[in-house]
């Protein structure tokens, strides 16, 4: 039976409507879809070299009824299908002959007739269109018939001596609008000549289809069968434009006893080539070949490479990885194999997506270089990526945690829903993406970025530097200072080139060449053999000889330049043989762990979710022992798990703040966190400091020093000399009711400006305040001299501090005013103050740019400027 390719279950199914009414006769719904083609079109493609003949000239025609059949006709030749030879048959309006029985159906029906269906819809000419047939003899078609036939079916020497031809010419679809908008022509051709009987299936023109559609084959019981469309599709269908004999439009069968046309299969109304080997459908999980039987057998197989479109269904490529590596931060090797060296402290941008409006998702890879110890050269101190709005900073000699947005998180996590994973790879921290970039990084020293050709995507930055075929490459200046992009950590630092590398020499070069040193990965007969011819070791080569010539031969750089190979190896699949000895790059691993050279991806964790993929090839590293599971970078019992909130993993006795600070949890046991309300005090606010959400001082400072140099509270710093009562800080920008005043006043004291008295003004308990504080730390309340310490209506404490010998107010419990009545005074406001405050302290909105405004806002032109415009006569006039 010709049933491997086709569905399981019964013949002609009915699938069910999209929506109801049933399809029956109570009212019909018409489903189509629209599909520009012209008539012009219609009849290049179709008409004019598919069809067999047809038109009133020579045909009987239907009359324009709906859902009819023609009476039966008797047949002339000799015509055989399923090995029933049958003496005649009728054509329906909606798309069919049968063989038994009318069939007037406008939904194909299983069973009960024997049926060649070429488009069973709800055809309706009553609308438009005309029906076509005629049986024939006429030598010039017979001859027509017999060389199509002997084409498709090579071998049979066939001669056709009968056929019968029935058209479908522009017809409309049930309840069409008038004139049509859609319509279809198609033709059945049945052609017998000797024992033999063939089918022709000829699409000229689909424009629209129908809620149940079928096309194909069935005898009277319905138990053999064979059928060109997809069931429970509503789109419009594909089988008409394909073809299982290389004539688009056109399907050709042996039907006396079933038979496609040799050497080619059809799947879900794609003919498929003999031999063709494809996978079905687009995650690639089975595959599926034409055998030379004419048969499709389909099997599990995972594609474990680059699951891609092709010609027909889809096709697993190998995936090509294209590695960019920076070691010892100055030693860069290019996505293209080339390399250059360049030696910088500074921030740079290893990768990132160039804005050609390419599909790849916006991404940065940024590299942190730091000097570490003296002269030694440029090390890796942060790698920062950047991608799907979410910033990911692996941080030096860090390999259990990243930040995350500026959180501290525990690896292994998964981000985005998925999309971005962040685990080890060998003993490097890996971050992967869904769109085939990977980044890993020692630690320590290394960077590797590294893509999938399955994504072939032009990219920019440092890897792509040099790139002769990559246009704008290079686009991004390796020495920018990468300020302004860098997160998580502190600004990047100005690049410098970095002269102070010591340069390799001659019988340093020939000594790390060697086989004992870095030689050993390009080694055919050493453990890398196995990879040497896959992935050329050179450039790894030269990092670990570049990166031992910095290092003064440090074996324990040795051990790092040869892992990063053996994970590059590794991630491509390749197996190398054990190169760690006893001795030799030894690795310890922590408790409840061992090493492995080759270790599944698939270990038990305690965060069971954020576990990568299975499918990834294996890694070397520290594996849990037997009987113990993940936990961030520990192996423990699972007793001993700990608790995930919110995407992140925390170990067992962990305290977090969560919820803005206002619960406390504490993981006490497996998976549960035990939560108590809780509050930050002031001056404590909610914020998140190195990486971890919780009550800290979130207050800023503004200093004046000397009365002559002002930091503002933005971090701005204004010079200048000045003996006025000048406005140092007050709420300005809203009616807050913490509103407060703070001036200076100064004095000549020697050659120099000095402050010599602060005046500090507030509301409390409806009553204005106004208190003084002179150079002898004396402090007047409303011009009435008070002792400290003295608290004022609870709205502000006064105190002396004799540790830092100052005067301190302290107004709500959080804003502090201090003055040592010599040279100091401070001011520190919480972030409740934000862009409220006005005077010499600045505008305090986080930008330090913008705070030497004169009170009209307008910006200061030099800081002795800025200082004139905010005495405190002139701010006392607005
Ligand atoms: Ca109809
Ligand atoms: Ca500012």
């Amino acid at each position: 039976m010709p049933g491997s390719v086709s569905r399981t279950g019964g013949a002609f199914i009915v699938p069910e409507p999209r929506w109801p009414p049933s399809p029956a006769r109570l009212g019909k719904i018409i489903t189509f879809q629209l599909r520009a083609i012209t008539w012009k079109e219609a009849f290049m493609h179709g008409r004019g070299r598919i069809l067999y003949p047809f038109g009133q000239s020579m045909d009987s025609m239907m009359p324009h009824a709906d859902d009819a059949s023609t009476d039966p006709i008797a047949i002339s030749g000799n015509f055989t299908l399923y090995g029933v030879t049958y003496t005649s048959l009728y054509v329906g309006t909606n798309g069919l002959l049968s063989f038994l029985v009318p069939v007037s159906a406008p939904s194909p029906q299983v069973g009960g007739t024997t049926v060649v269906a070429v488009f069973w819809a709800d055809v309706d000419i009553r609308v438009a269109g005309e029906i076509y047939y005629r049986q024939s003899t006429d030598p010039n078609l017979l001859q027509n018939a017999t060389s199509d036939i002997n084409t498709y079916f090579p071998g049979y020497d066939f001669n056709a001596t009968w056929v019968f031809i029935a058209t479908w010419d522009r017809v409309a679809y049930y309840a069409s609008p008038s004139p049509p908008s859609m319509v279809n022509t198609f033709q059945v051709v049945l052609i017998s000549g000797g024992a033999l009987s063939f089918v022709l299936l000829n699409y000229g023109s689909i424009q629209w289809t129908w809620h149940s559609l079928e096309a194909g084959f069935q005898n009277a019981t319905a138990n053999q069968y064979y059928t060109l469309t997809v069931p429970g599709s509503t789109a419009l269908p594909s089988f008409p434009t394909q073809t299982n004999v290389n004539v688009t439009g056109r399907y050709a069968f042996r039907v006396d006893t079933f038979r496609l046309p040799p050497d080619s299969c059809l799947f879900q109304g794609v003919y498929v080539p003999s031999g063709t080997i494809f996978w079905k459908e687009n995650a690639c999980q089975t595959q599926c070949q034409c055998t030379n039987t004419s048969q499709v057998t389909c099997q599990p197989q995972p594609c474990s490479g680059s699951c891609s479109p092709a010609a027909r269904f889809f096709t697993c490529l190998p995936i090509v990885r294209s590695t960019c590596l920076a070691t010892g931060g100055s030693l860069f090797t290019t996505f293209s194999a080339r390399y250059f060296r360049m030696q910088t402290d500074c921030t740079y941008v290893l990768s990132q997506s160039c804005s050609d409006g390419s599909s790849l998702p916006s991404y940065l890879v940024e590299v942190r270089n730091g000097t570490e110890g003296g002269a030694l050269g440029a090390w890796v101190r942060q790698v920062y990526i950047s991608v799907y709005n979410t910033g990911i900073a692996m941080h030096a000699g860090n390999t259990t945690h990243v930040l995350v947005n500026g959180f501290w998180s525990l690896i292994p996590m998964t981000l985005i829903g998925g999309k971005v994973n962040v685990s080890w790879s060998g003993l490097w921290v890996a971050l992967r993406t869904d769109f085939g970039l990977d980044v890993t990084y020692d630690g320590f020293h290394h960077v590797a970025a590294t893509f999938s050709a399955r994504y072939n995507y032009s990219t920019c930055g440092l890897c792509s530097s040099f790139n002769g075929t990559t246009g704008n490459a290079s686009s991004v200046n390796p020495l920018s200072d990468g300020s302004g992009t860098t997160s998580g950590g502190s600004a990047g630092t100005q690049c410098t080139e970095n002269t102070t590398s010591p340069a390799c020499i001659g019988q340093n070069i020939s000594l790390y060449s060697g086989l004992s040193h870095c030689g050993i990965m390009a080694s055919l007969s050493g453990p890398f053999a196995s990879c040497v011819p896959l992935l050329p070791p050179e450039a790894f080569v030269r990092s670990c000889i570049n990166d031992l010539c910095g290092r003064g031969g440090d074996h324990s750089v040795l051990c790092l330049s040869i892992a990063i190979y053996v994970e590059q190896c590794q991630a491509r699949g390749i197996p190398v043989v054990q190169w760690r000895t006893s001795t030799t790059c030894n690795i310890s691993c922590a408790a409840n762990s061992h090493y492995e050279l080759c270790g599944g991806r698939c270990q038990d964790s305690c965060s069971v979710s954020t576990e990568p993929t299975c499918l990834a090839p294996c890694s070397e590293g520290c594996f849990c022992n037997t009987g113990f599971v993940r936990s961030g970078n520990e192996c423990v019992s699972a007793g001993q798990c700990g608790c995930s909130y919110d995407g992140r993993y925390y170990k067992l006795g962990d305290m977090v703040w969560m919820s803005n600070c206002t619960k406390q949890c504490t993981c006490n046991k497996p998976g549960a966190f035990n939560c108590v309300s809780a509050s930050c005090t002031l001056p404590q606010y909610c914020s998140v400091k190195g990486g971890r959400l919780g009550c800290q001082d979130g207050r800023a400072t503004c200093l004046v020093s000397g009365g002559t140099h002002y930091f503002t509270f933005d971090g701005s710093v204004a010079h200048f000399q000045g003996t006025c009562t000048y406005e140092i800080a007050s709420t300005c920008h809203s009616s807050t009711q913490l509103s407060f005043h703070v001036t200076a006043k100064n004095q000549e004291d020697g050659n120099v400006s000095s402050i010599f008295q602060v005046t500090v003004s507030f509301q409390a308990s409806g009553q204005q305040v106004q208190l003084v504080v002179g150079r002898d730390k004396v402090v007047q309340v409303n011009g009435i001299e008070v002792s400290l310490p003295a608290s004022l209506y609870s709205t502000a404490q006064v105190t002396y501090d004799d540790e830092w010998q100052d005067v301190r107010v302290t107004l709500w419990n959080d804003t502090e005013i201090r003055y040592n009545g010599r040279n100091t005074l401070i001011i520190r406001v919480g972030p409740q103050y934000k862009n409220q405050l006005c005077g010499l302290c600045g505008n305090f909105n986080g930008n330090a740019i913008d705070d030497k405004v004169l009170p009209d806002g307008t910006r200061a032109r030099r800081d002795q400027e800025f200082g004139n415009s905010w005495t405190s006569e002139s701010s006392s006039t607005e």
